[in-house]
């Protein structure tokens, strides 16, 4: 239960389904924002997102399942830097080693902090996003969002979609490695990366790798990108190939005026929780 009352989907929820003794789904809010250099605000995306859950419908109209029904509980720890998310990844991966756990950032340097935490071993990454999030250092930092993806590969080879904007330094990179596989659109080609990938898989989630036709809210928006249904096409392969155990959505930089993008960033958390419900309990 956070701090201010709220848990995701919590208005909605049976009694019974929240904090239950065994939940399979727990969902930690993460407001770190230390590094973001255009637009700021996306250490109130935790906020933003799990208001505009208690919008959503709990049965889920494509797959027929209720996810909720496994229980979902969503925690706020106390962040104040990296090592503090650190410290919670692996308190909770500890305590709950058969939850899929959840976090919503936040900017991207959470990501790497996170794995960090709950050091799954021989684990894959998927990574969706407008960027490649390779670069070395950046505004004089190495824990720069920008460097996420970087910093997360020392937890395991990375397969991207969506990254439509990138630095010559990362695109010179990608031509020296093979354990990241950069990609633009959502293809075949990229079905055959991720089944590369080892089965146990961590899923990151930046909103700017969504069109913004659909999420405008973003720290660094950028034309181009996914459309919501090649995004339900990701998870429904992802999960149901795979073994997902944790992820992120990160980088909402939630607007008043703006509810699409937070009731997006929303639904496809609890998508996610969807997917996993269908395929796998
Ligand atoms: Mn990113």
């Amino acid at each position: 239960m956070s701090a201010d009352g709220r848990g995701f989907l919590e208005d909605k929820l049976d009694v019974a389904c929240v904090g239950r003794e065994s939940n399979q789904y727990i969902v930690s809010r993460i407001p770190y924002e230390q590094t973001t250099t255009y637009i700021k605000g996306t250490a109130d995306a935790p906020r933003a997102i799990v208001d505009a859950s208690s919008h959503i419908e709990l049965f889920d109209e494509t797959l027929g399942v209720n996810a909720s029904q496994h229980g979902i509980l969503t925690v706020e720890p106390e962040i104040t830097d990296l090592d503090s998310i650190t410290s919670h990844a692996s308190q909770l991966a500890e305590r709950h080693p058969d939850a899929v756990l959840g976090f919503l950032g936040g900017e991207h340097s959470v990501t790497p902090a996170i794995l960090n935490g709950l050091s799954p071993g021989e684990v894959g990454i998927v990574w969706i996003d407008a960027h490649a999030d390779l670069r070395r250092r950046f505004h004089g930092r190495e824990d720069n969002h920008a460097c996420a993806g970087l910093n997360s590969l020392e937890f395991g080879n990375i397969v991207q979609i969506g990254v439509r904007s990138l630095a010559q330094e990362e695109v010179d990179y990608l031509d020296t490695t093979d354990r990241v596989k950069c990609f633009r659109d959502w293809s075949d080609q990229v079905k055959e990366a991720i089944r590369g990938l080892p089965d146990k898989i961590y899923l990151t989630v930046d909103m700017d790798g969504f069109s913004p036709m659909l999420v405008r809210a973003v720290g660094t928006p950028e034309p181009g990108g996914l459309m919501w249904e090649e995004v339900m096409d990701i998870l429904d392969f992802v999960i149901g190939e795979k073994d997902l155990f944790a992820f992120d959505v990160v980088e909402l930089c939630p607007r008043e005026d703006d509810v699409v993008s937070s009731y997006t960033a929303a639904r496809l958390v609890y998508k996610i929780m969807a997917y996993h419900t269908y395929h796998k309990l």
